[in-house]
């Protein structure tokens, strides 16, 4: 039995000088660890064997699977989700200018500024936070190599309308589905769309590799190019063919990969379940939004997205994340402020937000809240409680 309160008093808010709810922190993004014993025995064996990197048995079998799962032709397993997308952008050959969302985590733009290429910030639509592809179309410059979309919270872009604007514009199409793993499209499932799509393997993300990422692709010529590409452009001992950098995924993190493909079904039903408790106990709370998942899509349901309307609710997003961290509930604002309000971009871009009023307006808005197989469907019908009661006495709430 719990003895968790499913209903708080204004009083006994921290905020208001009462105990916080929670003795522990509760973070977005705490690692899904799975069956700690298969893992350890993965250890074990990759001990015995003494073969650490470098193209080892588990990375082998690791990429196998995935590609089995997605149904997609290569999956060539990396480091992190990071370097999986600059590989991908530099063996895509883009140049010039990219378009891409700035409501992103920072890596999406990195990965193209880190190799001279000018991320070009294009709007979202404020209901999905995807690029609007009508914004695209706007964008594109003789200097357009690309479009890089992003699959934010896990639910696939506009990936039908993109195609068409990458194929009448004569553009590459690449996917950052750092979010994405175990998502589907229009019935098929995320991996097995544009010219590549990359994932990221992060401890936060609900299925990790401790650190790592992949890029898979249908395309043989181009997989050919990013194995080399990862291993410094080997093609055999003593033969560099290519120029390449070190992105390969070591040994223990496709161990990792291993263990947690065989939980992760548990993982989406927990986040499944988690997403419903979300729903009913956030319903009817003014200014609350929770983004919705589709039934008819496979989702991994692995982040919780609301969103805060100052108006209606009383109190702006940033008034009820103090509210929460005061309780230990570590909801976070990705990806706040933006990645055209930080440097280089900032600097390179100043004016960059009047092109991308809905990006500015959703940055604002967005909270995150934590679920994974770390929190409880009372802890979450707690801090429901905490959102509830912090509303309904707004006013009282924004003089703390
Ligand atoms: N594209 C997109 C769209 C992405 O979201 C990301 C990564 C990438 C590309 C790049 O993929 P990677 O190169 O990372 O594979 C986190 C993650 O570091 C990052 O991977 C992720 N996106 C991003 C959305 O979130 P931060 O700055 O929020 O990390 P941090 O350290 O604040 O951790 C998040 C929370 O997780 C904390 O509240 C604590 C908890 N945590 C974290 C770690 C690492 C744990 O409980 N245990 C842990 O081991 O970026």
């Amino acid at each position: 039995m719990s003895n968790l309160k499913s209903t708080l008093k204004l009083q006994e808010l921290a905020i208001c000088s009462g105990h916080p709810s929670f003795a522990q922190p509760l973070y977005v993004g705490r690692p899904n660890i799975g069956n700690r014993q298969r893992f350890l025995d993965l250890i074990d064996d990759m001990l015995d064997r003494k073969w650490l990197s470098n193209e080892g048995p588990y990375v082998k079998e690791f990429e196998k699977n995935i590609s089995e799962y997605l149904g997609v032709k290569h999956c060539i397993a990396m480091c992190n989700g990071t370097i999986a997308l600059e590989i991908a952008i530099r063996a895509l050959e883009l140049k010039g200018e990219v378009i891409v969302p700035s409501f992103t985590f920072i890596a999406t733009a990195h990965s193209l500024q880190w190799q001279e290429i000018a991320p070009v910030f294009c709007d979202i639509d404020p209901h999905t936070h995807h690029l609007d592809p009508r914004s695209v179309e706007k964008m594109i410059t003789p200097r357009t190599s690309g479009i890089l979309g992003v699959h934010t919270w896990g639910r696939p872009c506009d990936i039908e309308v993109l195609s068409d604007v990458a194929r009448k514009n004569n553009l590459k199409l690449l996917f950052d589905a750092a979010h994405a793993f175990a998502c589907s499209y229009k019935g098929r499932m995320v991996g097995n769309f544009g010219n590549a799509e990359v994932f990221s393997f992060h401890a936060t993300k609900f299925f990790n590799t401790l650190e790592g990422g992949a890029v898979v692709t249908n395309d043989d010529d181009l997989a050919k190019k990013m194995r080399l590409m990862k291993n410094f452009g080997f093609a055999g001992y003593d033969n560099v063919v290519y120029i390449g950098t070190n992105g390969k995924m070591n040994e223990a993190s496709a161990a990792m990969g291993l263990a947690n493909l065989q939980s992760l079904g548990d993982y989406v039903a927990i986040n499944s379940e988690n997403y419903e408790c979300y729903v009913s106990g956030l319903k009817d709370i003014p200014g609350i939004k929770i983004l919705r998942y589709e039934n008819n899509e496979k989702q991994n349901f692995q982040y919780i997205v609301t969103e805060v309307d100052e108006c209606e609710a009383g109190l702006s997003r940033d008034d009820l994340l103090k509210v929460l961290h005061a309780e230990n509930v570590l909801a976070r604002r990705y990806f706040y402020p933006g990645c055209h309000r930080m440097e280089p971009y900032r600097s390179f871009f100043p004016h960059s937000h009047l092109l991308l009023p809905e990006t500015e307006k959703v940055a604002q808005r967005v909270m995150i809240l934590p679920t994974g197989t770390s929190v409880t469907k009372d802890q979450i019908s707690l801090i429901c409680s905490i959102i509830r009661t912090a509303i309904q006495y707004s006013s009282i709430i924004k003089e703390k």
